[in-house]
């Protein structure tokens, strides 16, 4: 009885997340429940060992979200700001010849400032209808409402002058997209907050977030080591996630969807 409460209150909890792991629920629900009326002493154990990995399953599943390429965990919300849309993995393929991957990444945005930015344009259509709408995504990304993205490296070896190189790249291409100029200061102050002395191991997290203003802010282990305020840089950075080319797509969709949720529900 406890333990079906239980289930209810964590599969009502968390819909979104547990939805995937309704089959795996299901499933052992029924080998709990049918083992359990069998009465047998080993059908009761395994039935026993079955509602408990439910369980646990049920409340982890309530309160991460784990990276399935990584095996690294999100918790699904940070603070009352901050809720998990989606994860992916930022791979980069060496000398043409193998893909390692080099972070994992959440993507966390306040349904509360996304709700008053943009619930007049797009609060009357359905969730799928907005998964599917491009203008949306756009007005997430380059509007003043509260994102931020978490990165956990989990390449052992890299070194800041290959981070510097990647976001050259990858950030400058994207400032030259929306702005039509190259704009190589603004990609200058925001390298130059990653001094060469800074190490990154594994494991490090770095949280980039948008705060109010078009202020971007980066912390790495939750020390703040500098913000840039620029709208033109807060939308390079989550267009390389959420925007039209990214750098993982089925994270890209598995976001999209859960923003899409967050501005419908
Ligand atoms: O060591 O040559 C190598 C591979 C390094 C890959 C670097 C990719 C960097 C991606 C940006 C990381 C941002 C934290
Ligand atoms: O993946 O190509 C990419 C770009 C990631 C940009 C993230 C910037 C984070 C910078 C932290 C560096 C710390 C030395």
């Amino acid at each position: 009885m406890t333990l079906s409460v239980g289930i209810g209150v964590g599969l009502a909890v968390a819909p979104r997340l547990a939805k995937q792991r309704t089959w795996l629920a299901k499933n052992l629900w029924e080998a709990c429940t049918h083992e359990k009326t069998k009465r047998s002493s080993s059908g009761y154990l395994w039935g026993s060992l079955a509602c408990m990995s439910l369980s646990a399953e049920v409340a982890h599943s309530d309160s991460s979200r784990v990276e399935p390429n990584t095996g690294v965990s999100f918790p699904s919300s940070l603070d009352e700001t901050k809720h998990l849309a989606g994860v992916g993995v930022r791979r980069k393929s060496i000398f043409g010849l193998k893909n390692i991957n080099v972070y994992a990444f959440g993507l966390y945005a306040d349904e509360r400032s996304l709700k008053e930015k943009l619930v007049d344009k797009y609060g009357k259509q359905s969730a799928t209808e907005l998964k599917e709408n491009k203008d949306f995504y756009e007005d997430v990304i380059g509007n003043d409402l509260g994102l931020m993205v978490r990165l956990e490296i989990v390449y052992g070896k890299l070194s800041i002058g290959s981070v510097r190189s990647a976001f050259e790249d990858s950030i400058g291409s994207r400032l030259q997209k929306f702005s039509g100029t190259e704009n190589k200061e603004l990609l200058q102050r925001f390298t130059s907050q990653f001094k060469d002395d800074y190490k990154l191991p594994r494991g490090t997290k770095i949280d980039i977030s948008r705060l109010p203003g078009h202020i971007l802010q980066t912390k790495i282990d939750d020390k703040e080591i500098g913000s840039i305020q620029s709208k033109l840089l807060c939308q390079s950075l989550f267009d390389l996630y959420i925007g039209e080319d990214p750098l993982d797509k089925l994270a890209k969709e598995e976001i999209r969807s859960g923003l899409a949720s967050f501005l419908t529900q």
